[in-house]
């Protein structure tokens, strides 16, 4: 932490700003996970393919699946003050948040401008009114506006940001390894044009609302035998968790009962509901059975 500031105080103004301005950098956040997780990953850049289509970037290449990559990856996704953000600002949408993707980025000499989007375009649902996801964007060299540094448009996010015609200039996210710059799901962005001589590196970790289809399918990244190295909240993140009611269950039961050492033999469907849901339905089944 570069600051004196508590986690929690640290995460109250990391929403502030981001509800405010739609992103906001912090500097010199997480430098020594940052620098092991980019010495991991270098042998991959290497023999990672460049991508295909111009969203993805013909001079770029990525690839997702990093917790199965570096161990040092989930220092970022577990960070607390990110983590405790993000659940104020998604939590008014959802029982509980998941991680949407990990993903690696390295963009080479001569790759244009990104198309200028939103993250949150995957999903199809209203507008602004609730944010689908914040995006972590961790870079492993220096973000350079000559380099291509991620173009952000200041205050393009929510119901009044979305609404603009135009949403005027970006501003470079220019930082160094160990910052994090952190952006809302409505907020317009895009990688920058790489001009420079050198790779721009940098990892994505973004979370969403629990209950939707995330962009990278978690359990294939990560299936139970490889779920169950992971941390209980990593692992809860991870896909590993129902989200009440019922949603994303395994058998009718939480998929961590994969996660165990013994493989579970025949199980019975068990309710998981949210209290007021759990309330109504006891409510209403102990009428039933005093009706009889
Ligand atoms: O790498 C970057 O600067 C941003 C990439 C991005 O926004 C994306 O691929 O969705
Ligand atoms: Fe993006």
């Amino acid at each position: 932490m570069s600051t004196d500031r508590t986690p929690s105080e640290a995460a109250g103004l990391l929403v502030d700003r981001l509800h405010d301005a739609g992103y906001h950098i912090l500097h010199g956040h997480a430098a020594a996970a940052v620098n092991a997780l980019a010495r991991d990953l270098e042998p991959v850049f290497a023999e990672t393919p460049f991508c295909e289509g111009d969203f993805y970037g013909r001079r770029t290449k990525r690839f997702g699946s990093l917790l199965r990559r570096s161990r040092h990856i989930a220092d970022l996704v577990l960070d607390p003050v990110i983590l405790s953000a993000v659940k104020t600002i998604l939590g008014t949408g959802c029982d509980r948040i998941q991680l949407n993707l990990t993903q690696a980025v390295e963009i080479h000499p001569g790759e244009v401008r990104q198309f200028p989007h939103r993250d949150q375009d995957m999903w199809r649902g209203a507008d602004g009114t609730q944010e689908y996801l914040v995006n972590i964007l961790w870079p492993l060299t220096p973000f350079t506006k000559e380099n291509g540094a991620t173009c952000i448009f200041p205050k393009s996010h929510g119901v009044a940001g979305m609404a603009k015609a135009d949403p005027g200039l970006p501003v470079h996210a220019e930082c160094d390894p160990g910052s994090a710059i952190c952006f809302l799901g409505s907020t317009a962005h895009g990688a920058g044009a790489n001009f420079s001589n050198e790779v721009r590196r940098g990892v994505l970790v973004s979370y969403s609302l629990g209950w939707l289809k995330p962009y990278e399918n978690l359990w294939l990244a990560y299936p139970p035998d490889v779920a169950r190295h992971f941390a209980p909240e990593l692992a809860a993140l991870a896909g590993y968790a129902q989200h009440r009611p019922n949603l994303g269950n395994y058998e009718g039961q939480c998929p961590s009962i994969l996660l165990q050492d013994d493989r579970p033999g025949p199980v019975g469907a068990v309710d998981a509901l949210r209290p007021d849901q759990a309330d109504a339905v006891a409510a209403f089944a102990v009428a039933e059975r005093n009706a009889r």
